[in-house]
């Protein structure tokens, strides 16, 4: 945990923010797989581990506003516990590392909401995302599992937005020993890159090297050599020349901060002409992108100027033409570039898209664009200082959309049909890093992960 003044801070910040009621966060359960007590890896709920830390299941959270008073709910282990799970911290020990001074057994927490709501006072939650949350918040509130949501506060989400958005020194610190975790499990996936390995071992070894460092995942690994599925997580191929890898994956911190890094290399260790040319649009535009960074632009700004990017680099080898401005308006691009710029990154790998992307990404300056491609854009808003975000243009060739969008007789003024046709074996290059937007520009975290030509191919050996 960080210090205790920083969940103090935090939460006296949120109780500037909201004004009135009570504020009620329960924590994560742990979560069955195939029968009660074979769990996953359990993972706290990540605005219960920013505001009070603790990394344990069975607990639940209440600010109230008009006391100013945190209470932890909580039992401490009896003796059959600690047979089986050891001695552990109890319930007021965790609290006070959070900095709160009361402390309750679970059973009193459905008596003193339902105490509130007779008093008429309101009672604020975030939307939820589990269905056991559903039936938990069902029983404490007593109402029906779906008038549950009408306890779901949009003023508790902008207020938890404007906090979280905002990374403080600590959290940038995790962020980045995670990015150098991620370092490690992507020079490895390069070395392990040869003709002859399955998709899965190099996978296995990128999963194993995040759990070595003290996390988990910070979501399933994605690796192919069909990098053209953009979320491909079945590795159940053989690498062979000519494909190229992309992996994207990363890693938590020890208090649960996300990494999430991409990176796009031959199998065998040399990138042939063709695949050098889409790579080097791919890396323009990351590395454009990552230059235009500075507070107060639009991040649609930066995608769009990704997709320019693109679409001058396709032209000038004949897959695309036309008027680059009219091409990327109109939205042509998004046969090869069909998903958004990037999205925050901090203690989820997609940044509290939980709450909405629409509070996290988008404000009422911006509005969600329908068009295919922009549409999914998950960050459009202005960037501020402290915000942590990933960059992560690509090049897809899919067979599918390609087939598609040419018998719709679609943008032939923009493609060049019979080049693309040539390319449909080619795959995929996404190359994605984490930014820190400062107060000048910004800083790419963590250690440098190879990513030019060159850097790849002599990491590959
Ligand atoms: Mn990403």
């Amino acid at each position: 945990m960080f210090d205790k003044s920083t969940y103090t801070n935090r939460r006296e910040q949120l109780k500037k923010i909201c004004k009135g009621g009570i504020l009620f966060f329960p924590g994560n359960e742990e979560s069955s797989m195939n029968y009660a007590s074979n769990t996953y890896r359990f993972r706290q709920d990540s605005t219960f581990l920013y505001l009070f830390g603790i990394d344990l299941p069975g607990l639940a959270a209440v600010i109230d506003l008009e006391t100013g008073e945190d209470t932890l709910y909580g039992n401490d282990l009896d003796i059959d516990d600690i047979i089986w799970m050891g001695t552990q911290p109890l319930m007021s020990e965790n609290a006070a590392k959070a900095g709160i001074n009361q402390t309750k057994p679970m059973s009193e927490l459905k008596k003193d909401l339902q105490q509130a709501i007779q008093h008429k006072r309101s009672i604020k939650i975030l939307p939820p995302y589990r269905g056991d949350h559903r039936i938990f918040l069902s029983a404490m509130l007593e109402v029906p599992v779906p008038h549950v949501s009408s306890f779901v506060s949009e003023e508790l989400i902008k207020a938890v937005v404007s906090l979280r958005e905002v990374k403080e020194e600590d959290e940038i610190a995790q962020i980045e020993f995670a990015i150098d975790v991620a370092y490690r499990m992507h020079t490895s996936m390069m070395k392990l890159a040869v003709p002859g390995t399955w998709e899965r071992e190099i996978a296995g070894q990128m999963e194993g090297i995040a759990l070595a460092n003290g996390g988990m995942v910070s979501f399933p690994v994605i690796l192919s050599i069909d990098g053209q599925t953009l979320h491909n997580h079945y590795h159940g191929n053989l690498l062979k020349e000519g494909r190229i890898v992309v992996a994207d994956a990363g890693c938590e911190s020890p208090l649960h901060y996300a990494s999430d890094i991409t990176r796009s290399v031959p199998v065998g260790g040399r990138f042939s002409q063709r695949q050098k040319e889409i790579y080097e649009i791919v890396l323009a535009a990351n590395v454009n992108s990552i230059n235009n960074v500075k507070p107060g632009i639009y991040n649609r700004e930066l995608h769009l100027g990704a997709a320019r990017t693109i679409t001058e680099g396709l032209k000038a080898i004949g897959i695309m033409k036309g008027d680059t401005e009219e091409a990327v308006q109109q939205g042509a691009h998004a046969l090869f570039f069909p998903h958004g710029l990037g999205h925050m990154l901090g203690l989820d790998v997609h940044d509290m898209e939980s709450l909405g992307e629409k509070f996290v990404g988008y404000d009422e300056t911006v509005t969600r664009s329908t068009q295919f491609g922009t549409a999914y854009l998950r960050l459009a808003k202005k960037l501020k200082p402290g915000f942590v975000f990933t960059i992560e243009p690509g090049i897809y060739f899919i067979p599918a959309l390609i087939d598609l969008w040419k018998k719709e007789k679609k943008f032939e003024e923009f493609i060049n049909y019979n080049k693309v046709d040539t390319y449909r074996d080619f795959g995929g290059i996404r190359i994605e890093d984490d930014i820190l937007v400062t107060q000048t520009g910004c800083r790419v975290l963590g250690r440098p992960i190879p990513k030019t030509v060159g850097e790849i191919e002599g990491m590959m050996g």
